[in-house]
């Protein structure tokens, strides 16, 4: 570090890395990928440029030397145990997490959690600004590091920065519950461009802008990918636009068509014993996603007979995450209570209702599964986006399948030819879950075309593009 050729031209800064580092019983070590959309999304801009990404590996209590991984720089960020629990378990997951998903569980406001949320953000920006080069484009992520923006830029006032925040941004009224709401609107607008998924985040950020830092905001209506709001913060105008996130719809819908994958879903199928009707869950194990609510709209629906056992089986892939905080342990106990409930109740030997599994699949068989399902539910009570749903759609280019999809997604937005639900509504959860299983394939094609046409059309590199583009710069 600190020569100037090996300065970076392009920064992505997020809480983790995009490889996670595995350390073995005997002491070893390797790095392992961990590929998502946003690695996906972010990498050809990294490698055309003289890229880099700075961010946590992973592994609390490790010092590790930066490295390169195919012709991108990584930077990693020292986490402690104590950093670990106050600034990520504490104010990421258990304080802002909440808060922002509408309060869907108690927020914890803890000082000392805070404090340590500073000092972290501060050490990210740190980092940051010792690898940017001169005028640099640095790209902040996510919840975890808000005061990001404007820590970098009192270190660094040549850089251009951008941050894009992946979870909802809350109602005013809510975010006013936070007793540091005024030191994370001004660390936001430390950036030159403020991100959200929907105008509606970009709206109540520019509300917070007048309200908590008096400045004057626009007051023109925020459009999608156009008419970004501006506040001016000094002699500096910072914009404040909606970028709903996508995924590679091109990749998964290639990988949907290989043999393999056919094959795969086929059997899956039959493991499953053939059901007339296939039902399919996939998310994080959270709280925020409405797994039990799915559960308890096919359990009255088995229970009024107007479903039979014998012609459905619902798959539940919850995949494990954040098991150290508190919410996340009780909720597991009450998703798990429930689909023990229903198989007691409704499955014969040898033939459950739900199978629910608590790992992670590979994409081939995340791919598989969705070309199985004949119904996907998705049924957040709050969600920034939501990828799944759009993944989904992205399979089936047989035109199979119905999508049951929450209204507080931020996807509903954009895939507006899905069986919409309000998830606090059992009734209507479980009626379009009806009418999804009893569809006429005529209009369930119908439907699947349109949504096919919104998500092949609006990829993650649209996405980053025209992030990119609204930032200013040359990389787009
Ligand atoms: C946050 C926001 C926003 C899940 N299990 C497996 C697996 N997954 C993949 C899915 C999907 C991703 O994880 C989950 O993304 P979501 O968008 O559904 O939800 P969050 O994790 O809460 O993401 C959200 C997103 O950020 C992006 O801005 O949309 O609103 O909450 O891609 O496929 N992938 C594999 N195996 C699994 O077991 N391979």
């Amino acid at each position: 570090m600190g020569e100037h050729g090996e300065l970076a031209d392009f920064v992505v800064v997020a809480n983790r890395l995009p490889v996670d580092l595995e350390r073995f019983p005997d002491g070893t070590q390797r790095w392992k990928h961990s590929p998502g959309g946003l690695v996906s999304a972010l990498e050809p801009f990294l490698r055309s440029r003289k890229g880099a990404w700075v961010g946590w590996p992973g592994v609390a209590d490790v010092e590790v030397d930066e490295f390169s991984d195919g012709g991108m720089r990584l930077c990693p960020v020292t986490l402690t145990s104590t950093d670990m629990r106050d600034y990520y378990e504490g104010f990421s997951n258990a304080t802002l997490w909440p808060l922002y998903h509408d309060v869907v569980a108690r927020p914890i406001f803890d000082r000392s959690w805070w404090d340590r949320y500073v000092r972290v953000n501060q050490r990210f920006a740190e980092v940051s600004a010792k690898i940017a080069a001169e005028a640099a484009v640095v790209w902040i992520q996510d919840y975890q590091l808000q005061l990001v923006p404007e820590m970098l830029r009192e270190l660094r006032p040549d850089l251009r920065i951008g941050f894009f925040l992946h979870i909802p941004f809350p109602p005013t009224e809510l975010f006013m519950q936070l007793p540091w709401r005024a030191e994370i609107v001004r660390g936001l607008l430390g950036a030159d461009l403020v991100g959200f998924h929907r105008p509606g985040g970009a709206q109540n950020f520019l509300w917070l802008a007048r309200r908590l830092v008096g400045l004057e905001p626009s007051r023109g209506a925020v459009g999608v990918r156009s008419r970004p709001g501006v506040v001016q913060v000094g002699d500096r105008p910072v914009r404040v636009g909606a970028f709903p996130i996508s995924i590679d719809a091109n990749g998964l819908d290639t990988l949907a068509r290989s043999k393999d994958v056919i094959a795969r879903a086929k059997e899956i199928r039959a493991d499953l014993g053939n059901p007339k009707r296939i039902l399919l869950g996939v998310d994080r194990l959270d709280y925020t996603k409405g797994i039990d609510l799915r559960l308890l709209a096919l359990q009255e629906l088995l229970a009024e007979r107007r479903i039979l056992p014998s012609e459905v089986a619902m798959l539940q892939l919850a995949t494990p995450s954040r098991e150290r905080v508190e919410h996340y342990q009780k909720m597991r106990g009450d998703i798990e209570q429930l689909v023990s409930r229903i198989n007691g109740e409704f499955a014969k030997v040898g033939q459950p209702v739900v199978h629910y599994l608590h790992q992670s699949v590979n994409r081939k068989e995340l791919a598989a599964f969705f070309s199985a399902a004949d119904v996907m539910v998705v049924t957040p009570l709050r969600d920034g986006m939501n990828l799944v749903c759009k993944e989904y759609v992205a399979c089936r280019h047989d035109l199979g399948g119905t999508l049951l999809l929450s209204e507080f997604a931020g996807a509903a937005a954009e895939l507006t030819s899905a069986f919409q639900v309000n998830p606090h509504d059992l009734d209507g959860v479980k009626n379009a879950l009806y009418s999804a299983l009893t569809i006429d394939p005529a209009e369930g094609r119908r439907r699947m075309r349109a949504l096919r046409r919104q998500v092949l059309t609006h990829d993650v590199d649209r996405w980053a593009r025209s992030f990119l583009e609204a930032l200013g710069t040359e990389t787009a």
